[in-house]
């Protein structure tokens, strides 16, 4: 019997084999999911080559919108067709409960469908030039050959924020998505190639940052780096990027603030508080996690949250009965237990959380249960510092001045909440918050035609959203002298 090489390297238009492999296993039981090809530098550089071409020297730039939208559409009903493959694929690859995969592919195909729909419909734009005989356009063009690399929290759901737009504006791809949760870029190309898109469009490594991402963000024949991901590595590959001046639009998390005043509706906001937080066990760039609350209801608020934090059901991706799951590798737990450790060793109040479970049934995966540390101050290290596990910091606010202070206080800038029953205070605060989205009343809902992104550390550019096409976009001026005559600038 031969048995299938494993797949992972894919350009132009064809599955390639490599010599190493890489063994993916779950979050949440350690089992075996899949073997995934380990590429190479050289690999990574085969692959930029095929991207090369076919922007070069094929048909994809060059047809109109439209058209690349048909594709988009096409593949969005392709994902549709194919969401209990993907959804599985996805929530082994994570950990996450199958729901929560399911609910994220309603996301990738509504992103899909958004850039699907909005082809044709931004061609740029008539200058008026003020003068009779010159006729000036505004128009796009695309970037060239897009490196996107991705993340392990949402894997497809990151990946589709960057590789609709850049399709629908007529690039080439490389994508390096993590090496921990290959899986559902893996199908996406074969969902691509099947929809119909020509070969060397879209094209694929998998493989780890150093190894293979490295390569993609000095490549000369690149021109753009989407990144999502951590903010040291967003640095080091902005760094890199430098040399060839590459555009770059990085997306590297945050450290979000979740303010609450005494005037809030209580009991959506304690419930908000929970799901902004410890939603898929806080790796989430957008997590809720450091609550600030009014200093005269702090006290019910906190002691409440922490019992129902306490209740939450940790479980695998099939476990009916589970509210949220393991985070996603043990290196990642020991660094998540690492900053717990050093918050209550500078002073912070552990108030749930904040050991290893001991329940036998979750033994084989990393597990970490919701954590609380109350009595935490602005200038603490795990106020100022992501997580990303389920940990929430708390602090109090006297009044609206200081909440504005405390909830922008770090280099973060990318997403928060105001809850208040004020309409002119909602107001003002989100208008103050430096961050790229403000939920009044609300954690966590988005839409693909709003754009998402964040001020300061948080990163660079906006994805989603008209915005989140214009990074894959240039921007050219064309001008038309329809009744050319000599000008006489100089005299002979
Ligand atoms: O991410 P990395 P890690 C944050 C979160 C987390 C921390 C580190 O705080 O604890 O980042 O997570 C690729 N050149 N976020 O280490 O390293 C890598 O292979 C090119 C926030 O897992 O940033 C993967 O594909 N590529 C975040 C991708 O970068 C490189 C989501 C992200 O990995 C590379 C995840 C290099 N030199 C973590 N080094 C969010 N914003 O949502 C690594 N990569």
């Amino acid at each position: 019997m031969t048995s299938t090489p494993p797949r992972g390297l894919f350009y132009a238009g064809t599955w390639h084999e490599t010599a190493g492999a890489r063994q993916i296993i779950c979050p949440a039981d350690g089992a075996p999911v899949a073997a995934v090809a380990e590429c190479t530098p050289e690999d990574a550089t085969a692959a930029v080559a095929a991207a090369r071409t076919a922007f070069d020297e094929g048909s994809w730039a060059a047809l109109p919108e439209r058209e690349r939208g048909d594709l988009l559409l096409r593949v969005a009903d392709l994902l549709e067709r194919d969401t209990g493959v993907y959804a599985k694929a996805e929530a082994l690859d994570t950990g996450k409960r199958l729901v929560e995969a399911h609910y994220d592919l309603s996301d990738i195909i509504g992103c899909f469908r958004y850039y699907g729909g909005i082809a044709g419909t931004d061609a740029g734009r008539v200058v008026d030039t003020g003068r009779s005989d010159a006729i000036s356009r505004i128009v796009y063009a695309p970037v060239g050959v897009c490196a996107l690399i991705t993340p392990w929290n949402y894997p497809l759901l990151q990946v589709s924020w960057k590789v609709a737009p850049a399709l629908l504006a007529g690039n080439t791809f490389v994508l390096k998505p993590s090496e921990l949760t290959p899986g559902t870029a893996i199908l996406l190309m074969d969902t691509l190639a099947e929809a119909g898109l020509p070969p060397g469009v879209a094209n694929l490594v998998t493989g780890t940052g150093p190894q293979v991402g490295a390569v993609l963000t000095t490549d000369p024949r690149v021109d753009l780096v989407s990144f999502t991901g951590g903010v040291e590595t967003g640095k080091a590959i902005m760094a890199a990027a430098a040399a060839t001046v590459k555009r770059v639009a990085l997306e590297l998390g945050g450290k979000n603030p979740n303010v609450v005043f005494a005037d809030a509706d209580r009991a959506s906001a304690l419930d908000l508080a929970l799901t902004a937080v410890f939603l898929h066990s806080g790796q989430v760039c957008s997590a809720g996690a450091r609550l600030l609350v009014q200093d005269t209801i702090a006290e019910d608020f906190v002691d409440e949250l922490v019992a129902r934090a306490g209740r939450i059901r940790l479980g695998g991706p099939f476990d009916d009965h589970a509210e949220t799951g393991p985070l996603i590798s043990a290196d990642h737990r020991e660094k998540v237990h690492g900053y717990v450790e050093a918050a209550v060793a500078e002073g912070a109040v552990l108030r749930c959380g904040g050991a290893l479970p001991t329940d036998p049934a979750l033994a084989e995966g990393f597990y970490y249960p919701p954590t609380v540390l109350d009595g935490c101050q602005a200038s603490m290290a795990c106020v100022q510092q992501e997580s990303f596990g389920p940990v929430l910091t708390v602090e109090t606010f006297t009044d609206e001045a200081e909440a504005v202070r405390l909830a922008n206080g770090t280099p973060y800038g990318l997403a928060g909440a105001v809850w208040t029953s004020d309409a002119g205070r909602a107001q003002r605060v989100a208008g103050a918050l430096r961050l790229g989205t403000v939920w009044i009343n609300d954690y966590h809902p988005y839409v693909p035609q709003a754009e998402w992104g964040g001020f300061g550390q948080s990163g660079n550019g906006r994805e989603l959203g008209p915005s989140g096409l214009a990074e894959y976009r240039e921007t050219k001026h064309v001008w038309h002298n329809i009744a050319p005559a000599p000008q006489h600038w100089f005299a002979s």
